[in-house]
């Protein structure tokens, strides 16, 4: 097998967003465009030379191809070994615990996540650091640099390696080793919660749907909560990975995950539902006749963690993204542990994890996710609210009406504006950033602002500082509405509008969302001007 260097150039546009680099499948799929990104990752970390990594994928389309020219090019940079899923197959929780469990030098997660798959629609990669956690700031800053002055990549000529046989092959220099992607992860549950407790529930005849959503949590889903916990044949839906998520959009919310929610509200309604998305780091939770959203779940998993073995000790701390709701942190005042405000995005929570400050991690946007991994993991959250379920034996609307009584109750809701033209919302944000100073005691309809600013981390643990987070307006009642710009999508932009409000009066607790937030949207608009700068009179996706 020859070793190749191919001349190219710089391309534009290869700036890793949210998480790693999302972009149309057909551009990836453009002459060297793959290629240039995979070789500024090795560059951007300090090359390969003898070292290990971890590959796989959620299966989308180009997935299988793209893993070749991965291992190609890993073996051309003189990489000692490279574990893959087989077929191609991780998940990305799956692959954050393959890095940790053998020590490797990082990995490299091919997905889009959320997005949907297919030639016509979205791919994506990421590169996840020796802890098993997305590529923090500094990382993917040395990757882009590297983007804008690659003059050349390495590859190796020669035939496929096979990923269909479990088992050690070689690449002219390089080891392939192929894994079955559930076994590792399967075991890492095990040890987390109390599976003789969850499989008793399942033995007394508690039902369930999980809706794999044609993505890759089916292999998982199916061998934990069918093979070894004992929950029905069936319990799990559209279970078999493909590479368009048959034609869907693996975004467990209540919008794309519709066919689970009008099962969970119907008249024979299972008592626990939940999906998770293309990746299998996301989850959606729902009890018969109720949607819990995730930042409710986060509090009601931070208040009864100690249900599960692993977390009987207490946690150490929690975590949220900023525009995550305040629910889990009224949880960390009342259980005395810290609770952190973090940028939007996994790779912000892996300091607080690997420091030991913070044993529970959650976003908004259906990521909730603990120190067992450096992802958000979505079975681990059903799997978590299997074990309180089972210790309780309630129903979730039981657990979430006591929870909203103890703690109070967050109405909450996100407005997606989808495929904006990016000049517009970027008109936008400058307008917002620049009416900040003015807003303070400025009256919208019921509501006065308080406060209103730019989010900006301070990183408690390296130091480190990240800009421009997104923009929050704070009212005296203890709402508020944040606006960002979505950094995972791959047409136009998509202005996310997150709106919250606190509700302490248990007979004001059993509202609908939209209508208890309705003074918030209705000044959201005022203050930022959506409709004028988008042109759009209503949001395309609210969950
Ligand atoms: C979105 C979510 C964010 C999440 C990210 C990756 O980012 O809002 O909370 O961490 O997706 O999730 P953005 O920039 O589009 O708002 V996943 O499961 O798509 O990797
Ligand atoms: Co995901």
């Amino acid at each position: 097998m020859q070793k190749l260097t191919i001349q190219t150039s710089p391309i534009d546009g290869q700036k890793p967003g949210t998480s790693g680099l999302r972009k149309k499948t057909r551009v990836f799929m453009g002459p060297h465009f793959l290629e240039n990104y995979v070789q500024s990752i090795f560059d951007g970390i300090g090359g390969v030379v003898d070292k290990r990594l971890v590959v796989g994928g959620d299966g989308r389309y180009f997935n299988a191809q793209a893993i070749q020219v991965i291992l190609r090019m890993a073996a051309a940079n003189g990489a000692a070994a490279c574990i893959v899923g087989q077929n191609g197959i991780l998940s990305t929780p799956a692959a954050s615990h393959l890095i940790r469990l053998r020590g490797t030098d990082g990995g490299l997660i091919l997905s889009a996540s959320h997005n949907p798959g297919g030639i016509d629609a979205d791919f994506g990669l990421k590169y996840n650091t020796p802890n098993g956690g997305p590529a923090p700031e500094g990382v993917t800053d040395r990757i882009y640099a590297a983007t804008k002055i690659i003059h050349e990549y390495r590859i190796l000529e020669g035939a496929d390696a096979d990923l269909g046989t479990l088992g050690k092959t070689r690449m002219d220099q390089m080891e392939v080793e192929v894994v079955d992607p559930v076994t590792d992860y399967a075991a890492l549950m095990e040890t987390l919660f109390d599976f003789n407790a969850i499989r008793a529930l399942f033995a007394s005849g508690f039902r369930m749907r999980f809706d794999a959503m044609h993505a890759v949590t089916g292999p998982y889903a199916t061998a934990i909560l069918e093979g070894t916990l004992g929950a029905a044949k069936g319990t799990v839906v559209n279970g078999t990975p493909s590479p368009d998520f048959g034609g869907g959009h693996p975004d467990p919310n209540p919008i794309w995950a519709k066919d689970l929610m009008d099962t969970m509200m119907g008249p024979d309604a299972p008592d626990f539902g939940a999906a998770s998305d293309g990746d299998g780091d996301r989850n959606m939770i729902v009890g018969r006749g109720i949607y819990v959203t995730p930042s409710d779940s986060l509090a009601l998993l931070a208040a009864r963690a100690t249900a599960a073995p692993a977390y009987r000790g207490g946690l150490k701390g929690v975590a949220r993204s900023m525009p995550t709701s305040g629910a889990v942190d009224r949880v960390a005042e009342k259980l005395g542990i810290a609770c952190y405000e973090t940028p939007t995005g996994w790779k912000f929570f892996g300091n607080l994890l690997d420091a030991g400050r913070a044993t529970l991690c959650g976003e908004e946007s259906a990521g909730t996710g603990s120190d067992h991994v450096r992802e958000k993991d979505g079975l681990w959250a059903v799997l978590l609210w299997l074990n309180i379920l089972a210790q309780t034996k309630t129903s979730v609307a039981d657990l979430m009406a006591a929870h909203w009584a103890e703690f109070g109750r967050n109405y909450y809701s996100r407005h997606d504006y989808e495929d904006v033209e990016t000049d517009k919302a970027n008109a936008l944000i400058t307008a917002l950033r620049a009416a900040l100073p003015g807003l303070p005691r400025q009256a919208f309809g019921p509501l006065t602002v308080s406060s209103a600013d730019e989010f900006a981390y301070d990183d408690p643990v390296d130091g480190s500082r990240s800009e421009g987070q997104g923009i929050r307006v704070n009212f005296t009642s203890g709402g508020r509405v944040v606006f960002r710009l979505s950094g995972t999508g791959t047409v136009g932009a998509t202005l996310r509008v997150y709106l919250e409000d606190v509700e302490t009066d248990p007979a004001r607790m059993h509202r609908d969302a939209q209508e208890a937030l309705a003074p918030i949207i209705a000044a959201a608009d005022a203050i930022a001007g959506i409709r004028k700068y988008t042109g759009r009179t209503a949001p395309d996706v609210i969950s």
